[in-house]
């Protein structure tokens, strides 16, 4: 086994204020990850019927909490994080100073953003869950501090857009480090799809929830959330796979299997991660067939990417495997690190990511949408995307990460902890998210507290489901408080040096065609496929006579 704490020599060690900043975002992604989690376990509880809340909590209230915490704000703080560490590691060991400061305002306004956000959803004036649909209406500082949360990642982005230019204009003709590359694609997406929901917050649902217009276009709203969403869920999967493709080689001990096809994936989630949102519409009204039917065929497409990545995953594992003297078509499976956490945490995450990924296909495919729409099947598919593909990986990237900036090393015994949470985390996984999926198929409805429909049968049928849902997130939030341990540990490790893992390309790969890093070119084309699969949609649903709504204080 490759050991958890290999040593680096000092003069590679990580920037101190580099450090701080990177350090900054994840622990504060881990404030909100143990916020969240308290709320998940208690509604699961509601759910399977085996408590109730006090002190007029409501269910809603901790569904929105748990949503906007976890989905929202734990994974933004560690995306922005992780990239700037990355940015630092491998753009020449130090950040410009311009764009750690813009790091840092980027930091603020964010961590002001979430604090305003979650102290309105503790006062119960936005109980309308993650995805704020209109016409719930929440109070109008929800959606500012929701506003204050996209602009500080622009600004974070931006920092990162700089210091890549810098790196590029001083090092003509050279392609940038493939992590520093994933990481500016991952951001440009970013840029692209947050347009959407920010033209939503700031036109539509502030100006209405102020009280200065009466109605709202809930189609619009809609579309233009999910014009951001889909691509959302991208922003969270990319840096996992930056992970899979840079850091887990190293790991290993083995390659990068190819840097181009490395690049040609993350360039094709530019181009059609944005044009798929009707994929969440597909049972709306309002939207035509062919409209529909063209962003399914787009979603087909932004399949290929992940497939690509799958490939050449299990390609870097077997020429890994194969040089070590491994036989037969999976004799390289043992000779993986299963014992290192750093390997076995983001592994399991991408083990999971086969069923996760064929759900999301099951999802897409429009017939299929109408029997699990609505339904706990799509809690149960998010469950394993978001929070196990991509959880697990973050998790895996946390033991090494934190040692490597602060100067400290993951012992063996956190080495195991870690491993142990891993477990747990898969086990409460598999109970949550496999009953979920099950009870989804039987019609149980998601976004639901616990109720029993008047004793309808149908319902009677689906409690024990929702037990073992239950159950599963037990688990699950005994898995995120070892995590939490877990990070004071590693903040309180022997000194050290711990590797910060970049893995290089094997020699037997072809070299890398220079367009892919002319990101002119496949940012022209992902334009072209956004104006092609929204202008005509959207101008039918601002002609379309279809009177506005007023709001809805639900809870
Ligand atoms: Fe999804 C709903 C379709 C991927 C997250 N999705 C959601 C929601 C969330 C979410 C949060 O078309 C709910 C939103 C809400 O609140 O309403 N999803 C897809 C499709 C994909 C997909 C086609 N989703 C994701 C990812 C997410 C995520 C990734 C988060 C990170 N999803 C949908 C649709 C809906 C939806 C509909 C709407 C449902 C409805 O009706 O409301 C694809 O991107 C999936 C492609 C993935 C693969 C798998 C590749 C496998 C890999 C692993 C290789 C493993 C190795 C190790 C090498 C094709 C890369 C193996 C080793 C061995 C030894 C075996
Ligand atoms: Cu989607």
């Amino acid at each position: 086994m490759t050991t958890a704490t290999t040593t680096t020599p000092q003069a590679e060690r990580f920037d101190r204020q580099d450090g701080s900043l990177v350090l900054a975002h994840i622990l504060f992604a881990f404030a909100a990850l143990l916020l969240g989690g308290i709320a998940g376990v208690l509604q699961g509880l509601v759910r399977g019927g085996m408590i109730e809340l006090p002190a007029g909590i409501g269910y809603y209230q901790l569904l929105t909490a748990h949503g906007v915490l976890m989905a929202l704000i734990f994974t933004t703080f560690f995306i922005i994080g992780f990239l700037y560490s990355g940015l630092s590691k491998t753009l020449g060991g130090q950040l410009l100073t311009t764009s750690r400061r813009m790091g840092w305002i980027g930091f603020c306004l964010m961590a002001v953003g979430t604090a305003i956000g979650t102290v309105v959803i503790l006062l119960n004036q936005a109980s309308v869950l993650y995805t704020f649909y209109a016409p719930l209406k929440a109070s109008p500082y929800f959606y500012i501090a929701l506003a204050l949360v996209v602009v500080g990642s622009w600004i974070s982005g931006f920092g990162m857009f700089y210091n890549y230019r810098y790196w590029k204009k001083t090092h003509k003709g050279k392609m940038s480090p493939l992590f520093s590359f994933m990481a500016i694609a991952t951001m440009i997406m970013w840029q692209i799809c947050t347009i959407g929901v920010a033209i939503e917050v700031l036109f539509q649902l502030i100006p209405w929830s102020f009280g200065w217009v009466d109605t709202i276009n809930v189609l619009l709203s809609r579309t233009l959330f999910w014009y951001f969403g889909h691509p959302l869920v991208y922003f969270w999967l990319l840096p996992a796979y930056i992970c899979w493709y840079v850091v887990i080689p190293k790991v290993i001990g083995g390659k990068i299997f190819s840097d181009a096809l490395a690049r040609l994936s993350f360039m094709l989630f530019i181009v059609f991660s944005i044009p798929v949102g009707f994929h969440h519409q597909l049972m709306e009204p309002g939207i035509s067939a062919f409209w529909k039917y063209l962003q399914v065929v787009l979603t087909f497409m932004v399949i290929i990417p992940s497939l690509m990545t799958a490939f050449s995953l299990f390609a870097s594992f077997e020429l890994y495997g194969r040089s070590k003297g491994a036989k037969g078509l999976f004799g390289w499976f043992k000779y993986l690190p299963w014992k290192d956490v750093r390997f076995f945490a983001p592994f399991m995450g991408m083990l999971i990511f086969i069923p996760a990924g064929a759900g999301g296909i099951i999802n897409a495919s429009h017939q299929m949408n109408a029997v699990v729409h609505n339904t706990l099947w799509v809690t149960g598919h998010f469950h394993l995307t978001v929070a196990t593909s991509v959880a697990l990986t973050f998790f895996g990237i946390t033991y090494w990460l934190i040692p490597a900036i602060t100067g400290r090393t993951l012992t063996r015994s956190m080495n195991k902890w870690g491993i142990v949470q891993t477990v747990l985390w898969c086990v409460g996984m598999f109970f949550m998210s496999g009953a979920m999926h099950t009870v989804g198929l039987f019609g149980s409805p998601r976004r639901t507290a616990y109720t029993t429909y008047g004793d309808h049968p149908d319902a009677i049928l689906w409690i024990p489901y929702h037990v073992a849902m239950a159950i599963g997130g037990m688990i699950l939030f005994v898995a995120v408080v070892i995590m939490i341990a877990n990070i004071v540990g590693l903040l309180r490790a022997p000194k050290g040096d711990t590797e910060y893992p970049i893995g290089e390309v094997s020699e037997t790969a072809e070299k890398t065609p220079a367009l892919l890093e002319r990101w002119g070119v496949w940012i022209g084309v992902c334009v072209v496929l956004i104006v092609v699969a929204y202008t005509i949609p959207i101008l039918d649903m601002i002609g379309g006579g279809v009177p506005g709504s007023p709001g809805y204080k639900m809870w």
